[in-house]
């Protein structure tokens, strides 16, 4: 850095922040446009959890989305940039029983904490659009959706098996479940009987999958594949076995129906309705203390590979519907109460699981596809490809599982005794939880009338705000059903004595709807304004961690698919664009108070300024990429920011100099510069936005440097795109330069220029290579070439090489753009 330079002062990082966002929150610089000639773009950062103040974390993804909104505003697009918070959840709750509080008390807090902390990190917001899932304004219109779902069979009770975590007494979503541990605490989950509300979104999967074609190239691929995976398509047949005593015959699932011949027994869910229900007399006892075994095993170790596959005898035979041969019927753990429809017919020639079941209770294996890889009741390698069809009936002579599946399937159904069918291993969501903290289930249930739904217009059903500190405590059931005032009501229906629903939703219900509510929040007449959706949506980007892949991401295409069958929507996708951002860690490892390697956003703003913090954030690599902050360096990129600033204080043309005229290679720079950060902004490419400024910066100093110094108007034009780029990611101090330019407030108003073709034309010097002082080579190359690139192509030149003659080469001595000068070994 030249001496002068570094003698004068920069910009003062903690007045300016107070004075812009100040300013914008006065000018509200970022509200929506009451302009109908724009057109409307969407952005919507995910939802923030008021867990304490915002974090590194919470700097990262905003920064992100504040590039785009930014830019679009500048590119004169009418922008809805919502905030908002998730404030319904369990650490409210359980702050709450820790300090004898009510949790909004904790939540609130934190609410406001997190909104100035967002006002100081200058996110552009439009303050007008916000909401919280946890005011009353909000979950009313929660609870009115949950009462369109009921209506319409889509939120159902039912007696099942869920996943309980022991430790925060509460039943949890198969998608809460990781690795067998509660996703919030990490304690070993089990499995409860309970009567719990669904949502149906299985009646949904297969245009849930359709759907992703509208998404592809708009959602990073990585997200598709999770979504896909999750609702697991699997293509098959059902067929139906008689079992003894029982009348209807049980049907199963199976991808294999062409091994049908080989099915030498049955297997059932022990935790599926079935098994008690055909178990024999004789064979109860065994199953009743074999099922409390199996109740006992948590998820891990059920669906560990190595674990040891148990069963019992049911007592019962069933009827293989092709041969009519007698198979028995058992219970064993390594079948799922809630895939397919919890019974399978065992093949263990052909189905590695069933044939170490089999080989562990001595039943019978039988190959029915010869691979001509041993029998597998001999080498216990089960065979799963193709082969010739033996002891197989109809299929018997057949050699491709194609053929066989078609054979077979057609045969079932001509004989009605099965079909084709297809399974989704998505299951239906569970959105009942026993705590406080939530949204409350508005039914009512009456003795006479049953499950009745509170009438539209007795919403909201209020939690009550006398319940605090133990009282909210896990006792396995709700806490509201401990509060009998709340509880006790007169049945809407028959007037007599009735209670509510005393469990609460999962709090991605409240997300599920939110980005339609912030078209309108503060609509009163139904969850949002359909006319103001249809003009914002579908949302035009969205951002937020790829962590929310399968839940948030799949209920909320959910929830739009209910809402367009409804007709509140006409689109099919909610959002259209999806950008994950990467994770910021620190030496490595994700930041956490047991490494103690937690970097304080706080304490980072205090030191460098909001601008160097984002502006860092930014720089540090792709938008998608992880960020390790032992590897960026916040205070140079201060420096970078001061170094810009004073490029406006050197520019002394006034505001509105035509910069025809000026200096034609800063001119040049400048233009190629907007050329390229233009595309680099709509490509997502933020990083090298960062650098390309950088690089501008520099060739400005150069030109003020160099004779004409702030007086030439191309450095006032240089000097103006560099504080607009900047603004992107470093809003403070762009607006201070825009200031010093003599312009008017604010930058994030000004127009995006657009690149004068006749300046991109790129101009090319001639380049000489020598080689031992002798001229090799005339190569044309780009004035701004770098060392690297030009040693490159000296190099790559055929008449260089010949001269070289293999030799090693020992110097390059580089007077760019103009010569090239190699001296060999
Ligand atoms: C007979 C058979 C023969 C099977 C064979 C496979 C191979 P995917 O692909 O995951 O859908 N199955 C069905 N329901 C089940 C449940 N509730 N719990 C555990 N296993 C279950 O798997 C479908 C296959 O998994 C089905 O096809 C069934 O076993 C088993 F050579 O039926 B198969
Ligand atoms: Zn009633």
């Amino acid at each position: 850095m030249a001496e002068h330079e570094a003698e004068r002062s920069g910009y003062d990082a903690v007045a300016a922040q107070q004075k812009w966002a100040k300013y914008w929150d006065e000018h509200r610089t970022f509200a929506v446009l009451d302009d109908e000639s724009r057109e409307r773009r969407y952005l919507l950062d995910m939802f923030a959890y008021p867990s304490g103040d915002l974090h590194m974390g919470h700097a990262e993804a905003w920064a992100i989305g504040d590039v785009v909104g930014r830019y679009w505003k500048m590119k004169g697009y009418n922008v809805l940039h919502p905030v908002g918070w998730d404030s319904f959840g369990l650490p409210a709750e359980n702050a709450a029983i820790r300090n004898n509080a009510h949790p909004a008390e904790w939540t609130y807090k934190n609410i406001e904490t997190q909104a100035a902390s967002f006002r100081r990190y200058g996110i552009g917001f439009d303050w007008s659009h916000r909401l919280h899932t946890s005011d009353v304004e909000y979950y009313r219109w929660t609870q009115w959706l949950f009462l369109r779902f009921f209506e319409k069979g889509l939120a159902y009770r039912k007696d099942s098996y869920v996943n309980w975590c022991p430790q925060d007494m509460t039943v949890l979503a198969n998608e809460q479940v990781k690795d067998g541990r509660c996703e919030r605490c990490g304690t070993v989950v089990t499995k409860r009987q309970l009567n719990q509300w669904y949502f149906k979104i299985t009646d949904y999967a297969q245009q849930l999958l359709d759907d992703m074609d509208q998404l592809e190239g708009g959602w990073p691929e990585r997200v598709l594949a999770m979504q896909r995976n999750w609702i697991g398509r699997s293509q098959g047949a059902h067929v139906k076995f008689q079992v003894e005593g029982r009348d209807e015959p049980v049907t199963v699932f199976t991808t294999r129906p062409d091994t049908l011949f080989g099915a030498t027994f049955m297997v059932v869910a022990p935790d599926a309705a079935l098994a008690d229900e055909i178990v024999s007399d004789a064979q109860r006892p065994a199953f009743e203390e074999y099922l409390e075994q199996v109740k006992k095993q948590t998820e891990i170790e059920r669906q560990s590979t190595e674990h040891v596959k148990t069963g019992v005898f049911l007592g019962v035979h069933a009827t293989n519907p092709v041969n009519g041969e007698q198979v028995p019927v058992w219970a064993a753990d390594y079948v799922l109460a809630d895939y397919g429809t919890g019974a399978i017919m065992a093949v263990p020639a052909h189905d590695q699981r069933d044939l170490d079941f089999a080989r562990t209770y001595d039943l019978p294996v039988r190959m029915v596809i010869d691979t001509g890889e041993g029998d597998p009741a001999e080498t216990g390698v089960a065979t799963a490809g193709d082969g010739d069809y033996v002891n197989s009936g109809l299929l018997d002579g057949l050699a491709t599982k194609a053929e066989a599946i078609d054979r077979i399937n057609a045969q079932l159904e001509a004989d009605k005794l099965g079909q084709a069918a297809i399974t989704y291993r998505l299951r239906d969501w569970l959105i009942s939880r026993q705590r406080f903290w939530g949204c409350p289930i508005p039914i009512i249930h009456c003795p006479d009338c049953g499950e009745v739904a509170v009438p539209d217009d007795q919403l909201p059903v209020r939690l009550p705000d006398d319940m605090r500190g133990e009282q909210l405590a896990p006792k396995g059931v709700s806490p509201l059903a401990a509060n009998d005032a709340w509880k006790n009501v007169d049945c809407p229906q028959c007037g007599g004595p009735a209670v509510r629903d005393t469990d609460t939703m999962d709090t991605f219900v409240d997300s599920s709807w939110y980005f339609y509510r912030y078209a309108s929040p503060q609509y009163t007449d139904g969850p949002f304004d359909v006319e103001a959706v249809k003009k914002w949506m579908p949302v035009a980007q969205y951002v937020g961690g790829v962590e929310h892949a399968t839940m948030h991401l799949l209920y909320a295409r959910f929830f739009n698919k209910v809402l367009r069958d409804m007709g509140m929507v006409d689109f099919d996708e909610p959002m259209l664009r999806l950008m994950n951002q990467g994770q910021v860690i620190n030496q490595g490892k994700a930041m956490s108070k047991s490494l103690g390697n937690g970097v304080d956003l706080g304490q980072q703003i205090d030191e460098f300024g909001v601008d160097a913090v984002r502006t860092t954030v930014i720089f540090a690599g792709p938008p998608d990429e992880d960020i390790d902050w032992a590897d960026v360096s916040p205070g140079s990129t201060l420096k970078f920011l001061q170094r810009a600033y004073r490029l406006a204080g050197d520019v002394t043309s006034p505001a509105g100099t035509p910069a025809a005229g000026g200096d034609r290679a800063l001119r040049q720079a400048t233009h190629r510069a907007i050329a390229e950060i233009t595309e680099l902004v709509e490509s997502q490419r933020f990083n090298v936005v960062v650098a390309r400024v950088m690089e501008l910066v520099n060739a400005t100093r150069r030109t003020i440097d160099s004779g004409a110094g702030g007086a030439d108007p191309a450095v006032r034009e240089a000097a103006e795109f560099v504080t607009q780029a900047l603004s992107l990611v470093a809003p403070y101090v762009a607006e201070e330069m825009w200031e010093a330019l003599g312009l008017p407030p604010s930058v994030a108003q000004s127009a995006w220029p657009d690149a004068d073709p006749s300046l991109l034309v790129v101009d090319h010097v001639t380049m000489v290579v020598q080689v031992q002082g002798k001229v090799r080579a005339k190569l044309e190359v780009s004035p701004d070439i770098s060392e690297a690139q030009a040693t490159e192509l000296a190099l790559a030149d055929a008449g260089v090489q010949r001269s070289l003659d293999g030799r090693e080469v020992a110097k390059v001595i580089c007077r760019l753009p103009k010569m090239v000068s190699i001296v060999p070994k």
